[in-house]
């Protein structure tokens, strides 16, 4: 029998909500934080043992979770290309960008192994309830990092590079969603269940910049994909072309509502939206957000997650809040 959060993922209504948490595997454990001690970042990206093992860790602790996902980084798909991503200092810098770079360079697929053995090796060892998810990173997101290496300047840098050279940016582009599904389609044949593509930057685009520069390519990279499709453009305004956008499920960010998103897009589920800094508050306030969501979401296909990822200061017992509160 499939997986709770699979089911609904299939469009079977059940009276019970699959909840997971972006960015559940990682900095916000402290069982996490351990193993960074002893090895750097890079490391435990490389090792699929350790990548299985920090996978697993919010499985262990907090059993009513439904979905695990997988420990990588969207930033993968750039070293593939040849950006020589670092994650020496915490956050990522990118060696080489895209000017440094051809578009002629070969595509290092190398880079992809850890995820693929490390999917493998979870999926034998995950407790049947659990659905195991893939990612990746979307177009524009990843040209943006790939560009400029950071929001700091307002991806200047990618923004020049669309507007100036409008042919070359569309190469890129196209380049990044070919790369960018040939990661999740080597996902999906070593055991991810369901994938979810971050669009994380959506919401640093105008509306008519998104249309043209994000959207097409992140239809691009799910197109056909055998398993459910989660899209999560980080916006707060979701536009209605998404209606026809080819996914299941659309993950709503928390600055977005989730009522309107009920409205405009009725036949995707939908997965959301508790603003992550609502967790880091006073317990009553949490508990009345979380029963508005499940009670905005009643009779439609729901996914209990939050609107961004956890936040490193956030305290384990929220979570564990939040799952006994959904799955009362
Ligand atoms: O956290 C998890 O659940 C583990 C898997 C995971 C995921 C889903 C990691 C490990 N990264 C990601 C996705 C990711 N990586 C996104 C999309 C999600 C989002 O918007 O939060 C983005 C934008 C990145 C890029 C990235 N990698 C950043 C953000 C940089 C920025 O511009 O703000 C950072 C800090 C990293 C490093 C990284 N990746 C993952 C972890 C646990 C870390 C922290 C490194 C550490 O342990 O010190």
């Amino acid at each position: 029998m499939d997986p709770l959060l699979l089911k609904v993922l299939n469009g079977v209504r059940t009276p019970e909500t699959p909840v997971w948490f972006m960015r559940q595997a990682g900095r916000f454990l402290p069982e996490y934080r351990e193993i960074r001690k002893q090895y750097a970042f890079d490391q435990v990206l490389n090792d699929p043992q350790l990548s299985k093992k920090v996978t697993l860790q919010p499985i262990q602790r907090f059993p009513k979770l439904d979905g695990a996902i997988i420990f990588s980084d969207i930033l993968i798909v750039l070293n593939a290309l040849g950006c020589n991503v670092s994650f020496e200092h915490g956050s990522p810098s990118i060696g080489r960008t895209l000017d440094q770079i051809s578009l002629n360079d070969p595509v290092d697929y190398s880079h992809f192994d850890t995820v693929q053995a490390a999917l493998k090796s979870t999926r034998l060892d995950l407790p049947s309830h659990v659905t195991l998810i893939g990612f990746a990173g979307a177009p524009w997101t990843l040209f943006a990092y790939a560009c400029d290496g950071s929001n700091k300047n307002g991806w200047k840098k990618a923004k020049e590079l669309l507007t100036q050279k409008p042919l070359e940016a569309e190469a890129w582009l196209s380049k990044i969603s070919r790369v960018t599904r040939d990661l999740l389609l080597l996902q999906i044949a070593s055991g991810a269940q369901v994938v979810q593509l971050f669009d994380s930057w959506a919401g640093d685009l105008s509306n008519d910049e998104y249309l043209s520069w994000a959207l097409p390519y992140a239809e691009k990279t799910l197109k056909d994909l055998k398993v459910p499709r989660i899209y999560f453009p980080k916006m707060q305004e979701i536009p209605v072309q998404l209606q026809s956008f080819d996914c299941e499920a659309l993950s709503i960010s928390w600055e977005s509502s989730l009522l309107l998103a009920r409205s405009r897009f009725s036949t995707k589920i939908l997965q959301g939206n508790l603003d992550p800094k609502v967790l880091l508050g006073d317990e009553n306030e949490l508990d009345k957000h979380v029963q508005a969501i499940m009670e905005s979401m009643k009779n439609h296909g729901h996914i209990f997650n939050l609107g961004h990822g956890i936040l490193p200061q956030t305290n384990p017992k929220a979570i564990q809040r939040i799952l006994d509160m959904v799955k009362s």
